[in-house]
């Protein structure tokens, strides 16, 4: 039998490569050069610098300089994995092929097709995540599909969709920052999620641009801050009505553009005449001064950037708490020209491409509603499939895991994801997969959730992978690979191939190279609102990067300001929402009473799969902890560093406590880069946005003990 991923993975003894970083959403660009090894030594050294490209200029974070260390690690997967009596034991591709196909069949002919579900992720190329739309609805024929994005862009991206009848991160160029008199930074940690775009911000501020953040925490970012809205968490709804109340009275808003390019002002108006800035100051847990300190700041600067990222998004209003900032946009008239706009701070590396091309349960490639009967006939077209034979739309990732907990799925594919560790509610998802019927997940690690596979499949890392990603400013980027690929690991894409073939269904997936797949992906998307027929992979070659939409080989792109003179409505208007300040949230009560938000640490990804193989980002942090004010440490008897159990009506997680005054006394906040007993969507809501089914990660209510049971020390004596 062969050896398990013991060996260090082969590939050439020495190279240089250009590549693209594998994490966040400005996908920077770097060079990486593997050393001859040091004579006597079996060891090789890596070098990184970065290279310019017009989002990152040239620089990259720590996350990027050590991403080579994962994908060079011992721990790649290296060979499929099949499970036999219990076990995940080695096996060739043709067995762990042979092993899909036929449960894929016997379940889809036992349950009928809708009893497999597809699980995708953000990070995937856009050719491998188009190919897994198609994947899903042509050779699986299930209406089940959807992915990590659901958790990440969903709020923004139908807030984006509303009001200006598209979505597309930024509706800026980066190069409008420094631009910008005035920049609203609501709930995002640019500097520890996207650092290399940090400088832009310090240029806008050197210009002389009041910078405003909202965040429940003193954040990395929050230290630029003229005006640091320390906000309450899950009250940013409110907060914008409070602004946009002030905005109205002061006459700060633009009476011209409101007038000539939006519609339904006057039912905003009338809502805004109920909104008291007191009741405002006391939802949020703000001071009405500095309220209307911020508004006036906005409202007055003659420019101006509103970013939202997931501390706004990731509520059970996400939705509307962006549009109610979309509004604050559209009334001051702050967008379409230099130095204004709107930007949702996309998260993954292809966030953005991957959210268009059909992940998503309601979605066809290039943003086509699978409900649209024009737009099904023309996919489907494309696909040379009957209309009538592609699949309606199916749930949310969440849901798809109820689903999976009542056993109306069967079977999930999961490709680029660890939803057994990122999904809210942790412990109902886990219990739901153990009880699959069969389980694939193509990983280049062992994740959590490939560990509970029926089939692992290894996947070749973006070292190895070619593609295109969409970075946050909605620019296509073409990544190239000249390294092969180790062991018997394969390509995203190619393995969608191969299983579509088994499955019967060859003729639709034909292709020999990712370019073949971009190739009808820019058919696919052609005349859509995510419109890439204009995109090919010689002019991304020549440019460096093209913004979407391009709609002609002729054209050179959007130059990357939307709305100059019209929006994506069809009467090319923006259009208010009246957002209510109340918004049902988890609200604390005796048995829960503190609220608990979460989010990201700089060296640190996601469910930390990657990261934490790589030596260098892991020895930063190695256990998980809980931020918490030492005033109310004291009320709970809790001491710095001690372990803390953190319990919610879902569950319970552990991690160590580490004080701050950095944050709200009434806030917890934990990261969410670890699993197990540490993972800390054991306890976050599973409740859902109705508007985009984002469920409300950030806004949980807990309670918190210490655990000093088994290590009683003298403090537990003196409490007890
Ligand atoms: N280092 C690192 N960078 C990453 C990632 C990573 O895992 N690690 N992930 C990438 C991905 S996929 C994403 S989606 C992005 C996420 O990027 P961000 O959204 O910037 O990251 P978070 O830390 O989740 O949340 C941002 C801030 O929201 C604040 N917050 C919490 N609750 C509230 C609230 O109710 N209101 C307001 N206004 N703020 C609140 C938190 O305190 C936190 O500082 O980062 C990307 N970049
Ligand atoms: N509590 C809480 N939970 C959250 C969030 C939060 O802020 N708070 N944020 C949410 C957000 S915004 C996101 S984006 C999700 C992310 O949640 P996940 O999707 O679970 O995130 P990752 O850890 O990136 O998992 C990706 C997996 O895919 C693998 N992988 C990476 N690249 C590739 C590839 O090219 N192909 C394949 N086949 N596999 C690959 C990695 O090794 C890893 O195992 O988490 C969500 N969960
Ligand atoms: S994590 Fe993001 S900011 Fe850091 S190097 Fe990678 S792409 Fe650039
Ligand atoms: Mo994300």
């Amino acid at each position: 039998m062969r050896q398990l991923l013991s060996a260090p993975i082969s590939t050439e003894s020495s190279f240089v490569t250009e590549t693209q970083c594998p994490f966040c959403s400005v996908q920077c660009k770097m060079r990486i050069t593997k050393e001859l090894p040091i004579p006597g030594s079996r060891r090789y050294s890596y070098a990184v610098e970065g290279i310019p490209n017009a989002a990152s200029e040239g620089r990259l974070c720590v996350k990027g300089m050590n991403s080579y260390q994962h994908a060079t690690s011992t721990d790649r997967l290296l060979q499929p994995l099949v499970r036999k009596d219990g076990q995940l034991v080695p096996a060739t591709w043709e067995e762990a092929l042979n092993t899909i196909h036929n449960k894929f069949q016997a379940i889809s002919k036992e349950h009928g097709p809708d009893s497999l579900g597809v699980y995708g992720g953000g990070s995937l190329t856009n050719e491998s995540a188009y190919l897994l739309g198609k994947f899903a609805r042509v050779a699986l024929g299930t209406k089940y599909i959807d992915y990590n994005g659901r958790f990440c862009m969903s709020a923004a991206a139908s807030a984006g969709n509303k009001t200006f009848g598209i979505d597309r991160g930024l509706t800026c160029r980066l190069a409008d920052i420094p631009l910008a008199r005035c920049i609203i930074l609501a709930g995002t940690n640019i500097a520890e999620c996207q650092p290399t775009l940090m400088p832009y911000f310090t240029k806008a501020k050197e210009n002389g641009a009041i910078i405003i953040v909202i965040d429940p925490r003193v954040t990395a970012t929050a230290a630029i801050a003229d005006i640091h809205l320390q906000i309450k968490t899950g009250t940013d709804a409110a907060l914008a009505n409070g602004m946009l109340k002030v905005l109205l009275e002061e006459k700060l808003m633009d009476e011209a553009f409101i007038a000539k390019r939006t519609n339904g002002f006057a039912e905003l108006k009338e809502h805004l005449s109920s909104i008291q800035l007191n009741e405002v100051a006391e939802l949020t847990g703000l001071n009405e001064e500095t309220i209307h300190k911020a508004a006036i700041a906005y409202g007055q600067a003659e420019t101006g950037i509103i970013f939202t990222a997931r501390g706004v998004e990731q509520q059970t209003d996400g939705h509307v708490a962006v549009r109610n900032f979309l509004n604050m946009v559209i009334a001051t008239g702050k967008i379409g020209k230099p130095g204004c706009g709107y930007g949702a701070v996309t998260g993954q590396g292809n966030g953005q491409g991957g959210r268009e091309h059909g992940q998503k349960s309601d979605q066809l490639p290039g943003y086509r509603n699978i409900e649209d009967e024009q737009d099904r006939a023309y996919v489907a077209g494309v696909w040379g499939i009957d209309p009538a034979e592609l699949p309606r739309k199916g749930v949310s990732a969440y849901e798809m895991m109820e689903l999976v907990h009542q056993r109306v799925i069967r079977s999930l594919f999961v490709m680029g994801s660890n939803p057994v560790v990122s999904n809210p509610n942790a412990d109902l998802v886990e219990e739901g997969l153990s009880g699959l019927d069969f389980l694939v997940v193509a990983d280049m690690f062992m994740s959590e959730t490939a560990r509970m596979a029926d089939v692992v499949l290894p996947v070749t890392s973006y070292l190895e992978n070619d593609g295109t990603l969409t970075n946050l400013e909605g620019r296509v980027l073409l990544r190239e690979s000249t390294i092969s690929s180790p062991g018997e690991t394969r390509h995203d894409w190619k393995i969608l191939c191969q299983i579509a073939e088994g499955l019967g269904k060859h003729e639709y997936f034909p292709f020999h190279t990712a370019e073949q797949i971009f190739d009808e992906l820019r058919i696919a998307s052609r005349g859509g609102l995510a419109d890439y027929y204009g995109i090919t992979y010689d002019k991304l070659r020549r440019t460096g990067g093209v913004y979407w939409p391009c709609t002609s080989i002729e054209e050179t792109g959007n130059q990357g300001i939307m709305f100059e003179h019209a929006f994506a409505h069809s009467d090319g208007k923006a259009i208010f929402m009246p957002v209510s300040s109340r918004q049902p949230q988890e609200t604390p009560n005796e048995e829960f009473p503190l609220t608990m938000t979460n989010g990201r640490l700089l060296s640190h990804y996601l469910t930390g799969v990657q990261t934490r193989r790589s030596p260098s980002l892991a020895a930063r942090n190695v256990d998980n902890y809980i931020e918490i004010h030492p005033k109310t440490a004291k009320k709970y008897r809790i001491e710095d560093g001690e372990w803390v159990e953190v319990t919610s009506r879902r569950g319970s997680f552990s991690v160590r406590s580490r004080f701050t005054d950095k944050i709200r006394e009434d806030t917890l906040f934990v990261p969410m880069h670890w699993g197990g007993v540490q993972n800390v969507n054991k306890a976050t809501s599973p409740e859902l946005d109705p508007n985009c089914k984002m469920p409300g990660f950030k806004t949980s209510t807990v309670t918190i003990s210490p655990l000093r049971l088994q290590h009683p020390s003298k403090s537990q004596a003196q409490h007890v």
